[in-house]
């Protein structure tokens, strides 16, 4: 892997790699193998000082917020270039650090992140506030105006993507930002900053931070010159977030867990919803926060459907993520497959295994695709998000039955709805209590489209216009006219 450049072992701040204050490090480790693969720098309080004080530089005395939205674009398109150009090595280096299989890194998150910063470098010049028309002899309108400072603090799963889905509306709105990725995960991030500065965004406007989230991420959520934090990851962290933000005030915008449920009606189209179960819980090894993971089937076709389910997830056995043909790869940690593997054991002792349920191999941290039947919806695993390859089949037999089974849960970030009869699907898409249904499809996205969630799956929309308003304030001008 020694064409894999990454500068690892330093913290990118003000345009510059530094060494963290401490000398502290901390290894990533390569899931498929439990090898690690690099050292990293592990930022403290200082090193979060330092790169805010970059950061607040470049944003109080710096080009970036003034430079005009076109030039701001370009900077922008660059890097969406820049990532598609190194397209191979982004992916090679998100697999190895994740264990994300190849075909994904390379055919989703990469060309993905490319296409965000392209999107939302057609923003850059388009933000803009109104005339209003008040009351007496004035002139009123507002501005549109960058934030601030930013912190994006990124989880594990996609981490490319979610660094990006923040990165790019923010720096398209004129704001500075440092992105702290998980510890587990911090290579493509590493990258992405060597490539910001390639495409020539001026120092301390894209600045990265690696090291653990209770220290450097709870500095930057603490440190009042952060403005912002957009944060992604678990609702037990975001919960923290948000109380430590109170006490300077910033801006929140927090995209959490989920327990998704993925409703089966019994005039669907079979197959097709059969491919979405498998995709909805399967797809990046289950560690995706909009895993359908709690699977509705309407009692009369759950026989034909298990069938199929259970046929399906056994073909889904996981392997070695580098193979072009794995679909499902290592979960990202040791800890993690613990977790994981807890679960499995609270789910025999509660209901029917129908598939998997077993660690694979003593090397890595692969586990079987597993199925889990005869569920109800009080039951943990039905309850509590597991973050991996694990489903829930719950049964129910009116569309009544499934709306509130569906909407029995914290979590409200994503739904699934299988039916052939139009009517059904837009009344049960408007019932459940969620930031995104799919109907006779799972987990689609585009940066156009706005994603986030509803109840304990956090607050603020990414992607979309709505990005952009989550990072800018709106200013209300007042000119007197006699
Ligand atoms: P977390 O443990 O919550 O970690 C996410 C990030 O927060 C990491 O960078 C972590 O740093 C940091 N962090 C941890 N404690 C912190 C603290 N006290 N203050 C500031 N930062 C802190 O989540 P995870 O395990 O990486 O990711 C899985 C979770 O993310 C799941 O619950 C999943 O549903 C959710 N998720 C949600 C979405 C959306 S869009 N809603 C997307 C992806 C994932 P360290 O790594 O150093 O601990």
């Amino acid at each position: 892997m020694s064409e894999l450049q990454v500068a690892p072992g330093r913290l990118l701040y003000g345009g510059e790699w530094h060494e963290a204050k401490s000398g502290r490090t901390f290894e990533s480790v390569n899931p498929s193998t439990g090898k690690p693969i690099t050292k990293v720098a592990g930022a403290g309080r200082d090193d979060v000082d330092a790169a805010v004080a970059a950061a607040l530089k470049a944003f109080t005395e710096g080009a970036w917020p003034k430079m005009s939205g076109d030039d701001r674009a370009k900077c922008l398109w660059r890097l969406g270039d820049l990532l598609e150009q190194n397209k191979e090595e982004v992916a090679r280096l998100e697999t190895l650090d994740s264990g994300k299989p190849i075909r994904d890194t390379t055919n989703v998150d990469v060309p993905y992140a490319a296409d965000c910063f392209r999107y939302f470098a057609g923003w850059a010049n388009k933000i803009h506030g109104e005339t209003i028309p008040v009351k007496g002899p004035f002139l009123n309108y507002t501005r549109r105006e960058p934030v601030g400072v930013c912190a994006g603090i990124i989880p594990w799963n996609f981490p490319l993507l979610m660094a990006t889905w923040k990165l790019a509306p923010a720096l398209a709105a004129g704001n500075t930002m440092i992105v702290k990725p998980a510890s587990q995960t911090p290579l493509s991030a590493l990258k992405l900053g060597q490539l910001a500065l390639e495409a020539g965004f001026p120092p301390g406007v894209v600045n990265v931070l690696t090291g653990s989230g209770g220290e450097c991420g709870m500095a930057l959520v603490r440190h009042p010159s952060v403005h912002k934090v957009a944060f992604t990851g678990s609702t037990e962290v975001g919960r923290t977030i948000m109380k430590e933000s109170a006490e300077t005030l910033k801006r929140v915008s927090l995209e959490l867990g989920g327990k998704s449920p993925n409703i089966v009606f019994a005039d669907a189209n079979l197959d097709g919803a059969v491919r979405g179960a498998l995709i909805g819980i399967f797809y990046n090894m289950g560690e995706l926060c909009t895993a359908g993971s709690r699977l509705l089937v309407e009692e009369s076709i759950h026989d034909a459907l298990m069938d199929k389910l259970v046929a399906g997830a056994a073909k889904m056995q996981p392997g070695d993520p580098f193979d072009p043909k794995t679909r499902v790869g290592p979960l990202v940690s040791e800890e993690h497959m613990k977790t994981v593997l807890r679960y499995i054991d609270i789910g025999k002792s509660e209901a029917r295994l129908a598939a998997g349920g077993e660690r694979k191999g003593n090397q890595g941290y692969f586990v079987q695709p597993t199925v889990f039947d005869g569920v109800s919806n009080q039951m943990t695993i039905a309850r509590e998000e597991i973050f991996g390859p694990v489903l829930a089949v719950i049964t129910f037999k009116t569309p009544e039955d499934a709306v509130r089974i569906a909407a029995d849960t914290p979590y409200g970030l994503a739904a699934g709805v299988w039916t052939r009869d139009v009517g059904k699907a837009h009344a049960v898409a408007a019932r459940i209590p969620a930031g995104t249904v799919w109907v006779n499809t799972y987990n689609v996205f585009d940066q156009a489209s706005p994603f986030g969630g509803y109840k304990q799956s956090g607050f603020g929309r990414e992607m979309g216009r709505h990005a952009i308003e989550l990072y800018t304030e709106t200013k209300s001008v007042w000119v007197a006219l006699d």
